[in-house]
């Protein structure tokens, strides 16, 4: 047996914003994958952390004129709350700005450098701030990033220190045309290949700390400063005693799965290894892809907003149902979209009838019959030894987990629970409890049910470890949450609970089609012409926390003065468009004056972010196109904005617009 020990790690977010759906998405694969291996071997370590280096946080920092380690340290909080609710089964947790990381960094940066693989050169580049990474030509679509196409890319021209990444070209070829490393999805190895075959140089790793000061020094090089992308992927190593001590580094490290997103496979796969190999480092074993959420088929993004904020989700569903919502529906390793009906409609048919159903038939047999006492097994019919050697499938699951098929896992464990109702249904213990002969086999068939929801707790505990919790306690079943202890158990024995409804039903409700429109109070905090027309302005709103950019043609209309520091309803949800060249991110709501021929745009006093409301109704934000917002026939009417037969309001005011009556806004 070796002592080396399972080692899991996430990709360590960026802290320069709140949480989001992806980011859940992720850290909920990595718990149940930890939490599952566990099963097999507890002998496990599971780690995340954040990424809180880099031009990114620091330029969004400055641009709030927040101290940047305030600014970390408030999304910190947010990140771990947040992980923290998710029930995620993390070991350890790196934060790279800490001093322990640095230390590590420092003695991983020397040993490359030892190896002659970091040098001074002087560099031109294209950077997407949002990748954090420099580009090639034929990354880009239509000259910007395919991932932040939103972001201008900066050009870059200084002297840094260089990674030889191209002296590794070859080895890197033959670790994945022999799979030292497995890339799964393997259609993702096949984007790694074509990468180091045909554009593969050599890359900067590090800034001129002039430019941008937050990160580590390089050493022996006060003027430097490691790049974001060397510094975070050591977390890795840095976390576990890389410099600190070498027998816990040997006891964990090479990582046995690194669970990332598709957007960073490059980083992982080629930049990692290579910086393995030049430190003399082993090499991690898997590399897991798993793909983008979106929401309701729109990208995640300025948007939405926060409409789509996994805590508020958590509130009303519940976080096993939401773990298991997205552990079924999100393909592991293919983009997956979350509508919030299919949830209520999963949870409905597969938690409330499957599982909850199945729990409270054996449970109403217990109580009523046995005095909640688990009665003792007798013997077996051939139907009920068919069923009892369905229990064990652990080495299916494995093969599945192996593969990152977690959907596929969790539908094989949802055959079980089908099957155990199914069983029930063969059997009919409501038959045999009123036949006075078939007395012992009622039992055993009651004996043999209360096993298998024992077991179902086991299976379920990597997705829903709470729900997994409370049936063991249902059951009192106190023994190791094990794979050790997934045959079935004829000696099982104690007193089950009272009868618990654990998946109330949920009633979908039917939205209004208005509801999709998310209106906010937007306050202008500059004002200037568009470069390329004069009857433009590109304004800067503030629309509570977050900062768009709008392009409205009202500049023969209002001077900027009119428009500085006044506030008017924007809709934050209409689908970015360029106009001329800037992309506009919202849309002020106005009309042309008939008479007049002047545009007039709507107003309503308030404070930035402050929520507006179609009537009485909730807003559920999606993405709406241009298209669809005119269809709705918004008019003015005394004043005021009218949306079919409601009008759009504060929680205070109502919106209001100088205009004749009928006329529709645009
Ligand atoms: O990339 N759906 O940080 P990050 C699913 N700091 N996953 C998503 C997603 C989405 N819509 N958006 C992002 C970074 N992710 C770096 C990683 S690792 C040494 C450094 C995933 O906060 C993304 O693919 O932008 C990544 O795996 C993780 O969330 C963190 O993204």
């Amino acid at each position: 047996m070796s002592d080396k020990k399972f080692y899991l790690t996430t990709a360590i977010a960026y802290l320069n914003g709140s949480p989001h759906m992806g980011h859940a998405l992720e850290i909920i694969q990595a718990d149940c994958l930890a939490r599952f291996y566990r099963l097999i071997d507890d002998d496990l370590v599971f780690q995340t952390g954040s990424d809180e280096h880099g031009v990114k946080i620091y330029t969004t920092a400055q641009e709030k004129g927040i101290d940047t380690q305030e600014f970390i340290d408030k999304y910190y909080e947010e990140f771990i709350h947040l992980y923290n609710t998710l029930n995620i089964s993390y070991d350890r947790y790196c934060r790279t700005t800490s001093e322990l990381h640095e230390k590590g960094v420092i003695k991983f940066w020397k040993a490359m450098q030892k190896n002659g693989d970091l040098e001074k050169a002087q560099y031109q580049g294209m950077y997407c701030v949002g990748c954090e990474s420099f580009k090639t030509e034929s990354e880009l679509e239509n000259g910007r990033c395919p991932f932040h196409l939103n972001r201008e890319l900066i050009k870059v021209e200084e002297e840094n220190y260089f990674f030889k990444l191209t002296r590794y070209k070859e080895k890197l070829l033959d670790i994945y045309e022999n799979d030292i490393i497995e890339i799964i999805p393997r259609r993702r190895k096949a984007e790694i290949v074509g990468i180091l075959k045909s554009e593969l140089t050599d890359i900067s790793f590090s800034r001129l700390k002039t430019k941008m000061p937050w990160g580590f020094e390089v050493p022996g090089d006060e003027e430097h400063v490691i790049y974001v992308w060397a510094d975070a992927l050591a977390n890795y190593i840095t976390n576990i005693g890389y410099e600190y001590d070498e027998h816990e580094f040997n006891s964990i490290w090479p990582a046995d799965i690194h669970l990332i997103g598709k957007d960073i496979v490059k980083f992982h796969a080629i930049y990692w290894p290579a910086m393995l190999l030049s430190a003399g480092i082993p090499l991690f074993k898997k590399l897991f892809v798993h793909g983008f959420i979106t929401i309701e088929g729109s990208k995640i993004g300025k948007s939405l907003g926060n409409a789509v904020d996994p805590l508020v989700l958590i509130k009303e569903y519940g976080v096993d149902p939401f773990r298991y919502y997205i552990l079924k529906n999100i393909p592991s390793y293919d983009d997956g979209s979350f509508v919030e009906d299919d949830l209520v409609e999963t949870y409905n048919t597969s938690l409330a009838d499957d599982l909850g159903n199945l729990l409270l038939r054996v449970l109403t047999f217990l109580i009523k019959d046995f005095d909640h006492k688990i009665p003792k097994f007798i013997s077996a019919e051939e139907i009920d030894q068919e069923f009892i050697d369905k229990f064990n499938f652990v080495s299916e699951l494995k093969e599945s987990m192996d593969n990152f098929q977690i959907n596929k896992v969790l539908n094989r464990v949802w055959e079980f629970i089908k099957d155990t109702n199914k069983y029930i249904n063969e059997v009919e213990p409501w038959v045999l409890r009123k036949d006075e002969n078939k007395n012992e086999r009622y039992r055993s068939v009651l004996h043999i049910l209360t096993d298998a929801i024992r077991v179902i707790s086991i299976y379920i505990s990597p997705f829903m470890p709470s729900i997994a919790d409370k049936i063991k306690d249902i059951i009192n079943y106190q023994d190791e949450c094990s794979f050790k202890n997934i045959d079935f158990d004829p000696n099982l024995s104690g007193k089950v609970g009272n009868k618990v409804v654990l998946f109330p039903k949920i009633e979908l409700k039917k939205a209004d089609p208005m509801q999709i429109f998310d209106f906010k109070i937007g306050k202008i905090i500059d004002v200037h012409f568009h470069p390329e027309s004069s009857k433009i302005y590109v304004l800067t709103v503030d629309v509570g926390g977050e900062e768009r950019t709008i392009c409205a043609k009202i500049a023969k209309d209002y001077t900027q003065e009119d428009l500085m520091n006044n506030t008017y309803p924007v809709l934050v949800n209409i689908k970015s468009r360029s106009i001329l060249g800037i992309e506009s991110e919202g849309m002020l709501l106005g009309a042309k004056d008939p008479q007049t021929k002047r545009t007039i745009i709507a107003e309503i006093k308030g404070v930035a972010g402050e929520q507006l409301y179609i009537g009485d109704l909730e807003p559920k934000p999606r993405v709406v196109s241009g298209k669809k917002f005119n269809k709705t026939k918004m008019k003015v009417k005394k004043n005021k904005i009218r949306i079919r037969d409601k009008y759009l309001k504060s929680k205070k005011k109502y919106v209001q617009i100088d205009l004749p009556d009928g006329i529709r806004i645009n």
